[in-house]
């Protein structure tokens, strides 16, 4: 079991944040990742239809063995994990109660922010899940379904990023919240930006980080962790769409020079 990979899924290459912390919290684990760029984004998505392609992924990565799995996708786990999870005997993490572990532990004043696609506000999952810790605490919740484009169309640092920042938080400025959860995969590259905005006083929360975390954890309580790899760690990943825009743009920001991601069709894989 140890030897075994742990699965990634995301709705593109978003979910490259989450693995990027993989690579650096887990150096001994093999890794498997499945984005599904022919279908981004899944923000504005049915939840409905979030759920029949979420599915599909799981499928696919239960096919390679995995030992764990981990929905690297803010909206996939707001609108998918709870209906899947239990049909699985495998560990399944989302990114959702990791951050909101984190955003809890960090907040000194119960005020917590969090900004999120369209979908996974919607969903209403981070701020049930905060509430059903503690009811006292307050949840302030923005959709900013700006900033996904905005990234994907490599203008995440320049004065426009700035301004779609600053505009689409404005509400959040005025409001007491000394924490802010980056409730989607995207966000963390806005990261300067929005703590530029919101000030010092801000603690930004990462979701994918804390995931990562937690995974961490769960390996050990499973005793699951691969301890004794030989060679390097072996790292796989497959899209649903052209495979050379996922190698550029994987292979740019994971810092790895030789990613061949493969295509694959999970509609007829399962
Ligand atoms: N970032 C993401 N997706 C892209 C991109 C990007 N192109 C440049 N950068 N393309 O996600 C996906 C294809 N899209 C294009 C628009 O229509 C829908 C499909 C974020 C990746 C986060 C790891 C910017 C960029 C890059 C390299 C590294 C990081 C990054 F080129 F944000
Ligand atoms: N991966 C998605 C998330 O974290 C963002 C991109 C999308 O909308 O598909 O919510």
């Amino acid at each position: 079991m140890a030897k075994q990979p742990i699965g990634f899924l995301d709705s593109g290459v978003g979910g490259l944040t989450v693995v990027k912390e993989a690579l650096r919290q887990l150096p001994q684990e093999d890794i498997v990742f499945i984005g599904d760029q022919a279908r981004l984004p899944y923000g504005p998505r049915p939840a409905s239809q979030v759920q029949e392609f979420t599915w599909q992924l799981t499928n696919f990565l239960l096919k390679k063995q995995i030992k764990m799995l981990v929905f690297a996708c803010n909206t996939a786990t707001a609108e998918a994990l709870e209906v899947i999870k239990p049909h699985l005997s495998i560990p399944v993490v989302g990114v959702i109660l990791p951050g909101t572990r984190a955003a809890i532990k960090a907040s000194h004043n119960g005020q917590i922010g969090v900004i999120a696609t369209e979908g996974t506000i919607a969903s209403n999952a981070y701020e049930k899940a905060i509430k059903l810790r503690d009811p006292d605490l307050t949840v302030v919740s923005l959709a900013a379904p700006k900033f996904v484009p905005l990234v994907e169309s490599n203008q995440y640092q320049g004065e426009l990023a700035r301004k779609i920042v600053a505009e689409t938080l404005a509400p959040l400025k005025e409001t007491a919240i000394d924490t802010l959860i980056l409730g989607c995969t995207h966000y963390p590259l806005l990261r300067p930006l929005i703590q530029d905005f919101m000030g010092p006083k801000v603690q930004l929360i990462d979701s994918g980080a804390e995931a990562v975390s937690e995974v961490s954890v769960l390996l050990d309580y499973f005793e699951i962790a691969n301890h004794h790899l030989e060679g390097p760690r072996q790292t796989s990943f497959y899209t649903t769409a052209s495979p050379e825009m996922f190698d550029q743009i994987a292979g740019d920001w994971l810092d790895l020079n030789e990613i061949h991601a493969e295509q694959v069709n999970v509609k007829e894989s399962n």
